[in-house]
């Protein structure tokens, strides 16, 4: 193994650079310096442009699949037995540079790092960006990689639509994409021996333990609710206290309690979107749509907590006349990371020395957490020194995503190559 001074020199931590600085402007907004790379548009269309390119500047074997997922292979992609690294190039609104990007910059870096040691591939070797796994425009996390492993029908994809109506297949096809080719993909799973994701930490575990990279053990459970509250549209300025049905009012109740209910189970609870109708400063809503996303260590603590927050929802929906609707918009499973490639990983990074690899665990979503049903998967964090995540804030150090590379690079070699 390389020594930590000499190893930033190395080729992965130039091309990382370079990569890093061509992508950053792609889909960031002027005023708020976030990014808003949905999935379908044309900022999603441009990070797809930038994955091509790096892929055919390198000789890579480049695909779409069925599902818009982009692919570049080294090796036979039909041979079997593959290793695959990489992640999504899509943002929440005004999201950060590093969740997403970094797994996949870093896969680019690494591959160029594994070149340049000379290192002979004895498994196919991919790198991939997964579509649409925030699910910022069509509100349900993880397309891509759940259409793969056949986690979402053809029928639910499709019936997708964003705010402003459009619907998933009419996005893709403008897009230049077939949305009667989405499916299942079991042949192409077939086909994958190992997925290995890298991510920066959404939290600051590595921070506080002093580690520039972990190893992921499990991912909470977690999922997406709609709460529709509807009352009765009415003047701001004439309308009686006592004579409104205004759901403005559950809602906010159901936002409190949320927040009730989630440290009384040690879990998280957000309200974070909102959409009112009509949405006039002198104008009483008729309806109230909120988000929420709750998260916790179990499945038994998560359903405590949104049946307690349902529960009161329904509770001042009643006791202020108002129709209460709640949908579970996005549902992810306990993930439990496979343990044979977990400790494979651990064994090939823990041969460098300079590099100390704590496992951790997460509360935030990736397709590896998806593609983990399927095939075997692991996942590499990158410190985030601040855990800021989902923000124009998140941020990596220059020298810890090289470390990531360099783990990355070392765990792609333990795995594929002879
Ligand atoms: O929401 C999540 O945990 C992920 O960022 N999609
Ligand atoms: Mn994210
Ligand atoms: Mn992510």
């Amino acid at each position: 193994m390389t020594t930590e001074n000499d190893r930033t020199a190395k080729a992965g931590g130039a091309s990382f650079h370079e990569m890093w600085r061509d992508l950053a402007p792609l889909g960031r907004h002027r005023d708020s310096g976030g990014y808003r790379r949905y999935a379908w548009t044309a900022a999603d269309a441009d990070c797809r442009a930038w994955f091509r390119q790096q892929a055919e500047a390198r000789g890579l074997t480049y695909e779409v699949d069925r599902n818009g997922n982009q692919w570049a292979w080294l090796g036979d992609p039909l041979a079997g037995d593959a290793v695959v690294t990489g992640s999504h190039l899509d943002s929440v609104p005004d999201g950060g540079a590093f969740d997403g990007p970094l797994g996949v910059v870093s896969s680019f870096a690494a591959l160029d790092e594994l070149l340049a040691r000379g290192a002979r591939f004895a498994r196919p070797l991919a790198l991939v960006n997964f579509g649409d796994e925030e699910g910022a425009r069509f509100g349900l996390a993880c397309v891509g990689s759940r259409l793969t492993a056949g986690q979402l029908t053809v029928e639910q994809a499709h019936r997708l639509t964003d705010a402003d109506g459009i619907t998933l297949p009419r996005a893709m096809e403008a897009a230049g994409h077939d949305p009667d080719a989405l499916g299942a993909d079991p042949e192409r799973l077939g086909r994958i021996g190992a997925f290995v994701e890298l991510h920066v930490e959404q939290g600051r575990a590595l921070d506080l333990s002093g580690d520039r990279v972990g190893l992921a053990s499990a991912i909470w459970p977690h999922g997406r609710w709609r709460f529709d509250f509807r009352g009765e549209a009415n003047h701001a300025g004439t309308t009686r206290l006592a004579d409104r049905r205004d759901p403005m009012l559950s809602y906010a109740e159901t936002v409190l309690a949320a927040r009730r209910e989630a440290e009384l189970a040690g879990a998280v609870a957000t309200f974070g979107k909102i959409s009112v109708e009509p949405n006039g400063v002198n104008a009483i809503p008729s309806l109230v749509r909120g988000w929420l996303d709750s998260r916790a260590a179990d499945q038994p603590t998560l359903d405590q907590v949104v049946d307690g927050v349902e529960k009161a929802a329904r509770s001042y929906a009643e006791a202020h006349g108002i129709d209460l609707d709640v949908v579970r918009e996005s549902f992810t499973p306990v993930v439990e990371f496979d343990h044979a490639l977990r400790d494979e990983l651990a064994r090939i990074l823990g041969a460098d020395a300079d590099l100390r690899v704590p496992v951790l665990g997460t509360g935030a979503g990736h397709d590896a957490g998806i593609l983990s049903a399927s095939i075997p998967t692991a996942m590499l964090f990158v410190r985030n020194p601040t855990g800021v995540s989902h923000s124009p804030a998140e941020f990596a150090a220059e020298d810890d995503c090289v470390a990531g590379v360099l783990a990355l690079a070392d765990a792609l070699e333990g795995l594929a190559c002879k």
